[in-house]
């Protein structure tokens, strides 16, 4: 007698699993490699949610599916374990974030484990272990040590650079690098000072220390980056965010621009998520023009992507920040600019680029040439025209682009017309039609055709060039903060060193406080001899939460290595991540610096892929479902749900773990809080019923549900295929225990299949019976067509069909359900397990062969036809294939049911098209 003990059978192969290292994946090249990942969590203090395991089943799911199929599969999972919550809490308690994050890990683990995931735990990484960070800090340096040569379009060592200035200076280099690098030849870069040729280097490293104006958010006393900052307030906590000029360590990922755009057209992503990027990237097509200025030595340069519209410049514009403001400003209007240029700079780029209303903006008295047509053209300083974009400085082109419409209205400059099938007003709309009037050489052109031949007019006269720009920056690598990796750098002479390799990994150093110094230093400012052993302060800043999560899956390929961060072996075998599942909240962050660390690490031969992740998908959220009551106001008295339009109500949240189905437990509700304990109800029909509704799942709204008290009541099983039954992988939708039991009695009636009613076990070793085997098949067939397309609650359906079938054929044939809860089992890894060992395997389910579909099962030996009746279908008969035509006439005729649509008149003619339709004509 054995009855379906869940909890008993779960934890006795989950343990059975560890004991085995069932899920242990080692090199082996006798057998193809599939590699499938999950976003690491941040392992927060709150636990996991039913949210959080959603994309963990799913990429189980296919893990042990691809182990089926004969795969060896890397299925790994490890914590994102720097990060600011810890740190808050240290600030509040004093506790060391290493204490709450090692805490939160066991808690975490616990939770996976009940779920009975085929991680490989021997694999587990965290961040925030020193000897993973030992080679994130060791990559910095590779990165610190490295230039972009443009030449061969690929990251170098800098001692190469080094080598070229040294016998020839930089004229032949060609580089990303800073704007303001200086030419040189090889005698004064010979000259130069030790001091001098840092800071030259500094301008080519990948990651280098600028000065740069920053998103400085003062109640977390740190920078953040633009992904982080959403309309001027922090996106983790929504603090105000000011812009500040701070030195900075930061990352050329612009040198990558293009690789990463490019990148993307070989990887299988989601379009959205493509796109983000492609925006985020912003590659656009233009061209640099110079514009004399009148009166001076100088020039201003304008980046334009219309440079057909040349001849509809009417005036130029700086930004506020430009260098050239103060050349240009008379005394007259200094005043003017002066203060107009102190508030500017202080509002946010997003502020100055979403205000289109209000364009502000001075005249600095100042004016240029028009290139071609020799025009005097005014120069204005307005703040819609950004610093860090092109050359800070744009032509402005009334006719052509709103801004400048809206600019030259409301100070009253003038409006040339460029298009000449249009009104200006219609214009203004950045228009690409029609053909090019008032002007000169580009006289009756097309728009594409004038900005060729404008940039060819350019560079003939050398006063411009053809122009690419990227909207991305450089992004920032350094927080004013305690727990993330410190900086393997110490400063001599006030410029940047690496430090020696043989002291990585270089491990944060205890503090007193996880606060800023009093002068404004980051809390390692407080470390005792924070500095090398010469004397050398070491930097104070440590790394962004992205660094550890930019090269991660490399290390759980190989996690215990203390010679390299992977082995070139395991490297080249487990090659990059086959599947990706992830939020799409880090589609511009973690996604875009992870693809950039790898193409460096390409570049470098250090890893032989040149992007991480083959195939991502983004797993939609499971949103809560919040439950409400309804207090009637002033009162402690609650009123019933489908009552509450008589009464005056205030609805508040109410903790969905003491509402069942909608309906409130009152004891439990008195229980809940001490303001209830005197609460008094209005009922309907002797129940309190809640009103609901669909929001975040969060514990601000008492809508967080624990997987753990789903595992403890139906069993991780359930939980793994409810998960899966609720929708499509990539859908938002809300959690709803509903259908939790139906899913629950569906892997009842699986375990019913191998027993009898007394609940003995009772298999047949008989033959299987044709419509058996096609049950069987057609599930096999579905299974796998819906895995391979990551449909899963499409399999779950079809899971539930085959079993109610073989339920109504009464099987408990071997052949059959042995093969069925192999497919089953990547769902549903437990129960299949228990059964496969009840049926005499003494190996584990997950190293059987996952069964292969054979259509001969499913060829009919019958065929369901459509009768109609003058070519109305009236009826659906069946027969055999083999039914001659005059057999399947004379059955329909005999057919009650078409007699009745016959009306009793003879039949014209009975066309019968065989194993398609059977039409009767009267
Ligand atoms: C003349 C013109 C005429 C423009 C026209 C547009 C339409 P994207 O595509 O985003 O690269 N621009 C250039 N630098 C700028 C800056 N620092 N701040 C604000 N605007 C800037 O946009 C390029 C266009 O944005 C450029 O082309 C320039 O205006 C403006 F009918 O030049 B255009």
């Amino acid at each position: 007698m054995a009855d379906y003990n869940v909890n008993e059978i779960e934890k006795k192969w989950q343990q059975y699993w560890e004991e085995n290292s069932s899920y242990k994946a080692e090199v082996n090249p006798d057998k193809p490699k599939f590699y499938a990942l999950d976003m690491f969590p941040y392992p927060s203090g709150a636990g996991l949610h039913v949210g959080h395991p959603l994309g963990y089943i799913a990429s189980d799911i296919v893990s042990r599916y691809k182990r089926l199929q004969g795969f060896n599969v890397l299925h790994p999972m490890g914590f994102d374990a720097f990060g600011l919550p810890a740190e808050q809490y240290a600030i509040q308690t004093g506790q060391h974030p290493a204490i709450t994050t090692e805490e939160n890990i066991k808690r975490y683990k616990e939770q996976l484990k009940n779920i009975g995931f085929s991680f490989d735990w021997e694999k587990e990484v965290r961040t925030s272990d020193p000897k993973f960070y030992k080679w994130t800090q060791w990559i910095f340096m590779q990165l610190f040590d490295s230039w972009y040569n443009k030449k061969n379009d690929k990251a170098e060592p800098i001692s190469k650079l080094i080598e070229t200035f040294t016998t020839s200076g930089n004229e032949a280099v060609e580089a990303e690098c800073d704007e303001d690098t200086p030419n040189f030849s090889a005698e004064e870069w010979n000259e130069f000072s030790e001091k001098e040729q840092q800071e030259i280097l500094l301008k080519y490293r990948l990651a280098y220390l600028a000065n740069t104006t920053v998103n400085w958010c003062p109640e977390l006393g740190t920078v953040l980056s633009n992904d982080e900052v959403k309309d001027g307030f922090s996106e983790r906590g929504g603090h105000p965010v000011e812009r500040k000029n701070m030195m900075q360590w930061m990352m050329r990922i612009t040198a990558y621009a293009e690789r990463l755009l490019q990148g993307l057209e070989k990887i299988d992503w989601p379009e959205p998520l493509k796109e983000m990027q492609r925006n985020w990237i912003g590659k656009s097509v233009g061209a640099e023009v110079d514009f004399k200025v009148v009166g001076h030595d100088e020039k201003i340069s304008v980046f334009t992507t219309r440079l057909d519209t040349i001849y509809g410049v009417s005036f130029l514009v700086l930004a506020p920040e430009s260098e050239l403001v103060e050349q240009l400003t008379t005394s007259e209007q200094s005043q003017e600019v002066k203060d107009y240029v102190e508030v500017a700079k202080n509002r946010s780029e997003r502020e100055r680029m979403m205000d289109v209303k209000h364009v502000t903006g001075v005249f600095t008295g100042g004016y240029v040439e028009h290139p071609f047509s020799g025009e005097k053209l005014p120069v204005w300083v307005a703040d819609y025209v950004l610093a860090g974009y092109g050359t800070g400085a744009v032509m402005a082109v009334p006719a052509g682009d709103q801004r400048d419409y809206d600019f030259a209205k409301k100070f009253d400059l003038p409006i040339i017309k460029i298009n000449d099938d249009m009104e200006i007003e219609e214009q203004a709309d950045a228009t690409r039609d029609g053909k090019i009037i008032n002007s000169d050489f580009l006289d009756g052109l097309t728009p594409d055709e004038a900005i060729k031949k404008g940039v060819e007019e350019l560079e003939k006269r050398n006063i411009g060039e053809a122009k690419v720009n990227y909207r991305m920056r450089d992004a920032i690598f350094t927080r004013q903060r305690y727990w993330g990796e410190p900086l393997p750098v110490y400063f001599k002479d006030d410029m940047p060193y690496l430090m020696d390799e043989q002291e990585l990994p270089l491990v944060l150093p205890e503090v007193d406080k996880y606060l800023p110094t009093e002068d404004g230093a980051p809390p390692l400012g407080r470390a005792k001899d924070w500095q090398t052993e010469q004397g050398h302060a070491i930097e104070m800043s440590t790394m962004p939460g992205w660094a550890g999560s930019s090269w991660y899956f490399f290390r759980y390929m190989d996690a215990h290595n203390e010679e390299r961060f992977v082995s070139k072996e395991a490297q080249e075998y487990w090659e990059n991540v086959d599947l990706y599942i992830g939020g799409s909240e880090h589609a511009t962050g973690h996604l875009l610096y992870s693809r950039f660390w790898v193409k460096f690490l390409f570049d470098m031969g250090l890893v032989t892929v040149d992007e991480p992740f083959k195939k991502l998908i983004n797993q939609g959220m499971i949103q809560g479902r919040s439950n409400f009551v309804y207090r009637v106001k002033n009162t402690n008295k609650y009123v019933s749900y489908n009552l509450i339009k008589d009464y005056e109500t205030t609805p508040l949240h109410v903790d969905v773990n003491i509402v069942y189905n909608d309906e409130l437990n009152l004891d439990k509700f008195k229980a809940w809080r001490a303001e209830n304990a005197d609460a008094e109800f209005i009922l309907e029909d002797g129940k309190y019923i809640c009103g609901h509704d669909v929001e975040k799942m969060s514990k601000r709204y008492f809508n967080v549900v624990n997987p753990d008290d789903i595992v403890n009541r139906y069993g991780a099983d359930t939980l793994r295929l409810y998960e899966m039954f609720l929708g499509p992988l990539e859908q938002f939708k809300p959690w709803n225990t509903n259908g939790i039991d139906g899913v629950f009695k569906f892997l009842r009636k699986v375990w019913n299949l191998f027993h009898d009613d007394k609940g003995n076990f009772f298999v047949s070793q008989e033959a299987p019976t044709k419509a058996e085997l096609k049950a069987l098949h057609k599930t096999i067939k579905k299974a796998t067509e819906d895995i391979e397309r990551y449909s899963f609650n499409t399999s779950v359906s079809e899971f539930m069909i085959c079993v109610n079938e073989l339920t109504a054929l009464k099987c408990n044939k071997a052949a059959i359900l042995s093969d069925l809860i192999i497919i089953i089992s990547p769902y549903a890894p437990h129960i299949a397990e228990e059964l496969w060992h009840k049926l005499g395997n003494v190996t584990s389910i997950t190293e059987a062969t996952f069964p292969k579909f054979d259509e001969s099962h499913l060829v009919e030996s019958e065929h369901e036809y459509p009768v109609s009746v003058n070519g109305k279908m009236r009826a659906k008969m069946s027969f055999p294939l083999d039914m001659p035509k005059e057999d399947i006439e004379k059955q329909v005729l005999a057919s009650e049911t078409i007699q009745k649509w016959m009306e009793g008149k003879d039949p014209k003619k009975v066309i019968v098209v065989p194993k398609k339709i059977v039409n009767v004509v009267v």
